[in-house]
C-alpha cells in the first residue's frame, strides 16, 4: 500500500514537472513572429495558399544546392523541424512533393474549427506540435 502511494506521489510530481520543462521550453514569441511571416497579406489568419507559398519559399532557401530535394545536411538548417517531419518514405530526403504534403497536414491539423483558415490563435496553439520532432 504504502509503495503504491509513493509511486503515485512520485508519478504526479514528474508529471508536473514535465508541463512546466513544457511551457518553459516552448517560445510562444516565437510562434507569434512565425505567424506573420506566414500571414503574407496580414489579415490575421492563414490560407491553404499562403501555407504553400511559405512552405515552397523556405524550402528553397534550405535547397542549398539546388536539387530540389533536401538533405539531412540541409534540413540542419531547419531550426523549427517544420521540415524534418515531412520524410514519410524515411530515405533521408526531403522533396518538393513530401513538404507540399507535410504543411497540408500542418494547417488542417491547426484549423480546428474547419473554416479553412488558420487564425493567430489557432496557429500558437498547434505550434508547440509543429516544431516538436
Ligand atoms: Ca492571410
Ligand atoms: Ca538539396
Ligand atoms: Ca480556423
Amino acid at each position: 500500500m504504502n509503495l503504491i502511494i509513493k509511486g503515485s506521489i512520485f508519478f504526479c510530481i514528474a508529471l508536473l514537472c514535465s508541463v512546466n520543462a513544457f511551457a518553459e521550453e516552448v517560445d510562444l514569441g516565437a510562434a507569434e513572429s512565425e505567424f506573420q511571416s506566414f500571414d503574407a497579406d496580414n489579415n490575421g489568419a492563414i490560407t491553404f495558399e499562403e501555407m504553400q507559398v511559405y512552405q515552397q519559399k523556405r524550402f528553397n532557401q534550405l535547397d542549398t544546392d539546388k536539387n530540389n530535394s533536401l538533405s539531412a545536411k540541409e534540413l540542419e538548417a531547419d531550426k523549427t523541424n517544420m521540415f524534418k517531419k515531412a520524410d514519410k518514405n524515411t530515405d533521408q530526403e526531403v522533396s518538393r512533393q513530401e513538404a507540399e504534403t507535410q504543411f497540408k497536414e500542418y494547417i488542417n491539423q491547426m484549423d480546428k474549427n474547419k473554416d479553412s483558415v488558420a487564425t493567430g490563435e489557432e496557429f500558437t496553439e498547434y505550434w508547440p506540435v509543429m516544431i516538436r520532432f
